[in-house]
């Protein structure tokens, strides 16, 4: 018979400073230094919810779906090196498997992140103190490059160079209570991010895009220590308009010409009220706005077909239960 062992729930990401360009397709190591948030919404009604089981055969389901357990981003290479020691600790011999189940819950992008974070937190609270923890983001990189960003939640940066990547966190997630980020999502279908990771390398200006984010997580540090949330968006605004701009020139289009048309609407409100806009790899504008003005743009999104929701910044993953 299986036995539930652990349950977490982690929560997805939105890029600050935004991720293009891995070392080699198992290890996922970011080949430069970037930035993110964890979000959820306003009731903490998005996030991703995973059981880690003990059970006869080894079996990982995401999304009602079974994968493949041998596939280069399974979460088996990361339980597959703790098994051993997990069973230990739970009194099984080792002809018994570690299994999970994995549930998107209501997220837009970012879930990749979130399904390795909770996946973590699931094998850190078995291990308690005793893991690497040197190691252990790397670990999970190798399911999602930018895992980091939800292991730690609130605002982090990940120090990157293709060789080396360890995630620092700056900011709480109430530093950003008085703001409201409001996704809009536009569409079901999205580039993998493999293809962005491997045609932005491809830019004559990527190197200096490099270069760029050592100074912009520089200014990102000022930033969060001022908790000037403001000026943070803008950060992020601005890197958008970057990388979109160096994607389209690679033949990558992740902004449609529906969301080109909200964007223009959304820098037209800037006369009106603060806003700022962030696209990361998937079809959705997320506009963070003061919460006074979150209809405002909600409103806007409709005109444009899109779909709004109210977000806002998220802590790191949380163990719901454990036997
Ligand atoms: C491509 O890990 P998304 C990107 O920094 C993440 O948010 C890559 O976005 C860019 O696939 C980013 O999570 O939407």
């Amino acid at each position: 018979m299986d036995t539930k062992y652990v349950e977490a729930r982690a929560y997805p990401t939105i890029g600050i400073i935004l991720l293009g360009g891995v070392s080699d397709e198992i290890n996922r190591l970011p080949l430069h230094t970037t930035a993110g948030i964890a979000y959820t919404g306003l009731n903490n009604e998005i996030y991703v919810k995973t059981d880690l089981y003990i059970s006869k055969n080894k079996k990982g389901i995401v999304n009602g779906k079974d994968i493949d357990v041998n596939s280069e981003r399974s979460p088996f290479r990361v339980i597959d090196k703790y098994k051993h020691e997990i069973l230990m600790r739970a009194g099984e011999d080792d002809d018994m498997n570690i299994s999970f189940i994995s549930e998107n819950v209501n997220v837009l992008s970012g879930s990749s992140d979130a399904g390795a974070a909770a996946i973590g937190i699931c094998i850190e609270s078995i291990f308690e103190y005793n893991i690497n923890i040197f190691t252990f983001e790397n670990d999970l990189q190798k399911i999602s490059e930018s895992a980091g960003r939800s292991l730690y939640g609130g605002l982090t940066i990940n120090h990157a160079n293709g060789k080396e990547s360890l995630t620092d966190h700056i900011l709480d997630a109430d530093a950003f209570d008085d703001y409201v980020i409001v996704g809009c999502h536009f569409s079901d279908n999205r580039q993998p991010s493999d293809v962005i990771h491997k045609n932005i390398i491809k830019h004559p200006e990527y190197p200096e895009r490099v270069k760029n984010s050592e100074k912009k997580a520089k200014e990102l540090e000022k930033l969060a220590q001022e908790r000037n949330i403001k000026k943070i968006f803008e950060l992020a605004e601005n890197d958008t308009d970057d990388y979109h701009r160096l994607l389209n020139d690679v033949g990558v289009h992740i902004i449609t010409g529906e969301m080109k048309n909200f964007i223009e609407r959304v820098k037209e409100l800037k006369n009106n009220f603060w806003n700022a806009y962030i696209v990361t790899g998937g079809t959705n504008v997320f506009v963070a706005v003061e919460k006074k003005n979150m209809n405002k743009v909600a409103d806007e999104a409709k005109n444009f077909n899109a779909k709004p929701v109210f977000l806002k910044v998220a802590g790191p993953p949380e163990v719901i239960s454990r036997n």
